[in-house]
């Protein structure tokens, strides 16, 4: 890029996001799509637990599902839910600062959620407890510190921050069914897939990215995906184990 021109976007990209912030104003592609199953579904049917050995637990649900494989079954093709879709590299020495907004855990029914969650390094993790039984958060990172601590009564907050980017499971040792993934990232480019299957990566700086997709059962998978400034390109990942 010529220098006087690359003088002028910074001063731009500092005057519409404030100084200070990283994210230059033409940092606006996007790289979205869709997490596909191909594959026999009735293969990978949800089990329910019963959650009658905690009488709190049992009387918001008397049984509740297994979370490791959700399809959308309603899509076409039909799509898997819980997977966290993230730029693993091509980013380069770029940083990013996190939110100042907290990422909320909540055990709520005896269940975490959300199940699957992304949270930047250095942002807040406010763990609540929705409900009136004792619920343990059991950290099972190898790499931030070791979180395990209880939380007996409804409505205990407690915030914590994830220093270092990690991928690592919280388990509750009350509650054997209960669990969720976190992913803490350094740089904000993440999204879970939900209900339609679909995710959307925005804000991105034009660039050759290598995009990674993680699902607790299915695994990893990653593509090359290279953007313009401004472009919009799909990126579909399959399943098919
Ligand atoms: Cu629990």
């Amino acid at each position: 890029m010529h220098r006087g021109k690359a003088i002028v976007l910074a001063l731009v990209g500092a005057l519409t996001m404030g100084w200070g912030c990283q994210a230059m104003a033409d940092d606006n592609a996007v790289i979205k799509g869709k997490i596909v199953f191909k594959g026999d579904v009735a293969k990978y049917k949800r089990s329910t637990i019963k959650t009658n050995k905690d009488p709190q637990c049992k009387k918001s649900k008397k049984k509740i599902g297994t979370y490791a494989v959700i399809f959308n079954k309603k899509t076409d093709p039909i799509t898997v839910r819980n997977v966290m879709v993230y730029v693993k590299d091509g980013l380069g020495d770029r940083t990013y600062k996190a939110p100042d907004e907290p990422v909320l855990l909540t055990q709520f029914g005896c269940e975490y959620k959300p199940h699957v969650f992304g949270i930047m390094a250095g942002q807040t993790l406010t763990v609540k407890n929705g409900d009136a039984t004792n619920h343990n958060i059991h950290f099972q990172s190898k790499v931030n510190t070791q979180h395990n601590f209880t939380q007996p009564k409804k409505g205990m907050t407690k915030d914590l921050t994830l220093l270092k980017e990690d991928t690592f499971f919280v388990k509750c040792d009350v509650h054997p069914w209960m669990g969720c993934h976190i992913q803490v990232f350094d740089h904000p480019f993440f999204a879970v897939t939900g209900k339609d299957g679909t995710f959307e990566l925005k804000g991105l700086p034009a660039g050759k990215y290598t995009i990674e997709a993680f699902h607790e059962k299915f695994g990893k998978m990653s593509m090359t995906v290279e953007v313009a400034s401004g472009e919009t390109k799909t990126a579909d990942f399959t399943y098919a184990p």
